[in-house]
């Protein structure tokens, strides 16, 4: 051991590696097409083969699946599903004998219209439940027209009507995602208990993390004023939204062992992103800064530094993501010309070249599970499975896609179901003899297979596991000091206490390793010992 503090005592949110599980997609065990807990429970000795230290649950809660699940109906059940709430204890039991934490995801912005809430609330303009949402009359002569011209997460407008008891035309309310999605109204201390409330009863159950849905969007300014430049957001990273996330910590704080809040954070201000890891507020939160960047050394090292420089201060480790369930999978977004990322441009059907991506997100595996700080692993990218552009249009469910007025392909490219084993769909997701995956998988999945990739060294899946097993064995790997070493341009090297180092070629030449004493790991093969490009290495220097 260096002067280096060991990681290994530290917080575990430090440093895991952590598996996002998306329970419709994950397994099947009860031949519906969709996956639920029982499918998960058969699988946990995968990911614990596989070496997470802990794995995010997408929301699991009764809900009509307006949006997948991120339409909440009740807070503190599962969805039949699913499965039981009895199930999703034992499953956290389970987690826990096989040293995996559990990290709940919770949708704080809004619920679903199908809420109890939500329900009084249209039923009776009077009722006291209309003042925990966002019911204002229309604009106009006859309040025909929305209270604001919002642009929704999901495109269209942010406010739908309602229809008073008497037939008669009502309030609008807000939602910024799906109509099926009424916001929350913060400023209602109802709303805050309510939601401290339901922290406890999944803290009670053994939950070591909460995932918090959509953040940043909690507050809106409730003079409900327009969007416009140079002004804060009416509704997006409101100031008043951090003293929610104070309370919040008090509550993790009175729980014993480390219990963990993961903000999901799109704010394009590092600063302002920075800003909900204050000591007293979250612990972490997603970095998609890092998600959106392009596969170019000179912006990733930007990014990289970027991300360093707005944690430290605040004293939060940096997060590292390259997938998850809202955004194209990243071999696809690697094999394109433009590699980046954006909601605003996805660029679905535009030239892929899939073996490409494979490299390349290889060599990311390598590069993002050696940085400073926790990593996620999102379910199937540790088999390369890549974005399924071909869903047809009967077929694709998500919300983005028919409010975009089918022009956003919407996400359910890379929600499709895990191909476990077998040569044709569904690939074992769903016993035999089961409906249809919710969402097909294409049939060149099979060479993609868990089972496929299981005994052959040279797989993603291989790769993966072998990475996460030294990362095990290195504790100063994960959260801890980074040094840039020289390197020529197009080559990002970097070292880890310890004598380790991280090499990335982005050249389109093959490159001298630097000075070493083993390699530890390559994202592919060396010939004539040189990194070639697109490709990484984990190195012992000393
Ligand atoms: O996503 C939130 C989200 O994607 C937005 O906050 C994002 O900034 C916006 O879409 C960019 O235009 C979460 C979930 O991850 C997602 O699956 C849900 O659909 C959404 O919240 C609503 O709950």
């Amino acid at each position: 051991m260096s002067a280096e503090r060991s990681t290994a005592d530290r917080p575990w949110w430090r440093n895991a590696v952590i598996y996002q599980v998306y329970p419709r997609s994950f397994a099947d065990a009860d031949g519906d097409g969709i996956g639920d807990l029982a499918g998960v429970r058969a699988q946990l000795e995968y990911l614990a083969r596989l070496g997470v230290e802990a794995i995010w649950f997408g929301p699991w809660y009764p809900s009509p699946m307006a949006d997948a699940g991120y339409d909440v109906a009740d807070y503190r059940d599962v969805d039949p599903t699913f499965g039981t709430l009895a199930e999703a204890e034992a499953l956290i039991g389970e987690a826990h004998a096989l040293g995996i934490r559990i990290i709940i995801d919770v949708v704080p912005n809004h619920c679903s219209g199908e809420h109890p809430w939500f329900q009084a609330a249209l039923a009776d303009p009077a009722a006291p439940e209309r003042d925990l949402f966002w019911f204002r009359p229309g604009k106009g002569p006859d309040g025909g027209q929305p209270p604001t011209g919002w642009t929704g997460n999901f495109g269209g407008g942010t406010w739908t009507r309602t229809t008073n008891p008497d037939g008669s035309p009502g309030d609008w309310y807000l939602h910024l995602f799906a109509p099926e999605q009424p916001d929350f109204n913060w400023d209602h201390p109802a709303v805050r208990a309510e939601f401290e409330d339901v922290l406890r009863f999944w803290l009670d159950r053994g939950a070591d993390g909460i995932r918090i849905d959509s953040a940043a969007l909690l507050v809106k300014d409730p003079a409900l004023p327009e969007v416009a430049e140079g002004v804060p957001s009416p509704h997006t990273d409101r100031d008043e939204v951090h003293e929610i996330y104070r309370s919040w910590r008090r509550i993790t704080d009175g729980y014993p062992g480390d219990r963990a809040l993961i903000g999901e954070v799109w704010l394009p201000d590092r600063q302002r992103f920075a800003d909900y890891l204050r000591p007293d507020e979250l612990h972490t939160a997603f970095n998609f800064d890092f998600l959106g960047c392009p596969w170019d050394a000179a912006a990733l090292r930007h990014s990289i530094d970027g991300t360093l420089a707005a944690h430290e201060p605040v004293g939060a480790p940096a997060t590292w993501v390259l997938s998850n369930h809202d955004v194209t999978s990243h071999v696809t977004r690697y094999g394109r010309d433009d590699t980046s990322f954006s909601f605003a441009a996805k660029r679905e059907g535009t030239p892929v070249d899939l073996e490409l991506g494979r490299v390349r997100a290889r060599a990311a595996a390598l590069l993002s599970l050696s940085l400073p700080g926790a990593a996620y692993v999102y379910q199937g990218e540790e088999l390369g499975l890549w974005e399924a552009e071909q869903i047809p249009p009967e077929l694709r469910q998500d919300p983005m896609y028919a409010r975009s007025g089918f022009v956003d392909p919407g996400r359910d490219g890379c929600r499709v179901p895990i191909p476990w084993s077998g040569a044709e769909p569904p690939f074992g997701f769903s016993p035999p003899g089961s409906a249809d995956p919710w969402l097909p998988q294409p049939p060149e999945w099979k060479s993609l297979t868990a089972e496929a990739q299981d005994g052959d060294p040279q797989s993603m899946l291989s790769l993966y596991r072998d990475a996460l097993a030294i990362r095990r064995s290195c504790p100063a790997l994960g959260d801890g000091p980074l040094r840039w070493l020289d390197s020529p341009p197009g080559v990002l090297a970097f070292a880890r206490p310890d004598g380790f180092a991280c090499v990335v070629n982005f050249r389109p030449d093959p490159v001298e390793l630097p000075a070493h004493q083993a390699i530890l790991l390559t994202s592919g093969p060396l010939p004539g010992g040189r990194l070639p490009t697109d490709t990484a290495a984990w190195l012992r220097t000393h």
